[in-house]
């Protein structure tokens, strides 16, 4: 996607912390953290949201989720635990259109979100 901007950090086009990548998915910090510990897994394919998932994504947002918990343990939050987010659209505070997953850690969460 021309004007996507995960898109553009996907393909190199705008720099990142890069943590993790492999053919399906990219990790990079995030640039506004809100906890010590703040990694988005970004698929490499362009899907706008998480409602947008059919039955062939399955594999996909698995997979996210999986790199997401290696990556929890890399970072040395996986004991204290953390938290996977996926914000989805205007209610769910979406801001870039193109599916990730946050890892927040490194900080005591709290309950329910804001
Ligand atoms: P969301 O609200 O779920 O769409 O979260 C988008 C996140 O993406 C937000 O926490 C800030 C982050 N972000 C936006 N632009 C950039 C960027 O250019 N680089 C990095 N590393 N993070 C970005």
């Amino acid at each position: 996607m021309a004007d996507c901007i995960f898109c553009k950090i996907v393909a190199g086009e705008i720099p990142s912390d890069r943590v993790h990548e492999d053919p399906t998915c990219i990790a990079f910090r995030d640039i506004q953290p809100q906890a010590p510990v703040h990694i988005l897994v970004v698929p490499r394919q362009h899907l706008a949201r998480i409602s947008e998932m059919t039955p062939q994504h399955e594999p996909l947002v698995g997979h996210l989720f999986h790199v997401a918990t290696e990556i929890a343990r890399q970072e040395g939050v996986s004991d204290q635990g953390y938290r996977l987010v996926i914000n989805c659209g205007a209610h769910g505070q979406q801001a870039v259109d193109h599916l990730h997953v946050h890892l927040l850690g490194g900080r005591q969460m709290t309950w329910p979100p804001g």
